[in-house]
């Protein structure tokens, strides 16, 4: 059982919104749009910040567009058509819809993997995808069975093997959804499922279901994860931030994880939307000062926002006895 020790430090100041928030909303989009929210993010070798943001249309199917910009904080620009729209009739995984991407840089196979969900006539599987330039997509289909989601590659293989992390929903309205790991040769066939962190119980704001937020992040202390809780409330539900820390060359092993959310839904363009009480991050990238994480989240499934925090802050932060961490 997970004792609950209060801290004396606010958790929220971890994080600090950009002024600017939202960056990203239908309006501003060059074709008609619903919300655009979800983004996946990535650093390209010129500087630029690249997201593929999940773009819901006026049907409701979700396709990812690209959007880039010098600085990761003004001055986007936005694809004038779908970057990679669903294609249902080829890829039935795809009927519904294409949303949530999380995009990870493989040097080994020196392309981008992008995971996303596909939302297909039994429900939402983790789908993977290729792309050098995010231009064309080498689509390699369903790689985990529905109901699935919240899946993000690491960069590199572990003795031999890649790694995966995702979040299976054992059965249809079950009591508790957590974040798994598996393992494949070649990223297609996964197997050695093995669980990872586990939803909490009762009150915690993780209970019954969480999942992880953007791709894994390789620190001096270990693999960070940024992870979703979501707590069910009279008022529905509330999408909050959390964290926790993997063994650089074990995956499987959990070094720390707060007790307390990081990130709250709190602004108004969290707080009201389409989902309200939602902040749902896919994408981080780290400035050039090695320092400053940028994490790009979807607010209320409406719009874009990006939050910036300290690495070593939240390091320090996760680095305590009291969430786990053995020095
Ligand atoms: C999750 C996903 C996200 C969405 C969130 C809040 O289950 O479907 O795409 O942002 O719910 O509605």
């Amino acid at each position: 059982m997970t004792l609950f020790t209060p801290t004396t430090a606010p958790a929220i100041s971890l994080f600090a919104r950009y002024p600017g928030n939202p960056i990203l909303t239908a309006a501003q989009w060059p074709y008609p749009a619903n919300s655009v929210f979800n983004p996946g993010a990535v650093l390209l070798p010129s500087g630029e910040t690249l997201l593929l943001a999940r773009v819901e249309d006026r049907s409701g199917m979700s396709h990812l567009t690209t959007v880039l910009s010098a600085d990761g904080l003004t001055g986007w620009r936005i694809d004038t058509t779908p970057t990679m729209p669903a294609l249902p009739l080829d890829c039935p995984e795809e009927l519904w819809g294409i949303e949530d991407p999380r995009i990870m840089w493989m040097p080994e196979l020196s392309r981008y993997a992008i995971t996303y969900t596909g939302y297909s006539a039994d429900g939402p599987l983790v789908c993977l995808a290729y792309t050098e330039d995010f231009r064309t997509f080498d689509r390699r289909g369903a790689i985990l069975l529905p109901e699935n989601k919240d899946a993000a590659l690491f960069p590199r293989r572990f003795q031999g093997r890649w790694a995966i992390i995702h979040r299976p929903v054992p059965h249809l309205n079950a009591a508790k959804a957590n974040i798994w790991v598996s393992y494949s040769d070649d990223m297609q066939h996964w197997g050695e499922h093995t669980m990872l962190l586990e939803a909490r119980n009762g009150a915690f704001w993780d209970a019954d279901k969480i999942g992880l937020s953007t791709s894994p992040i390789e620190t001096a202390d270990g693999w960070l994860l940024i992870y979703h809780g979501v707590r069910k409330t009279a008022g529905g539900v509330i999408y909050r931030v959390g964290l926790a820390l993997l063994d650089i060359d074990d995956p499987c092993h959990v070094l720390a994880r707060g007790d307390e959310w990081v990130f709250r839904p709190e602004t108004n363009y969290e707080l009201t939307g389409d989902v309200p009480n939602v902040v749902f991050p896919c994408g981080a990238v780290l400035g050039a000062n090695g320092d400053q994480l940028r994490v790009y989240y979807g607010a209320a499934d409406t719009s874009v926002a990006v939050a910036t925090a300290s690495l070593a802050a939240l390091l320090d932060w996760l680095k305590q006895p009291r969430n786990g961490w053995r020095s």
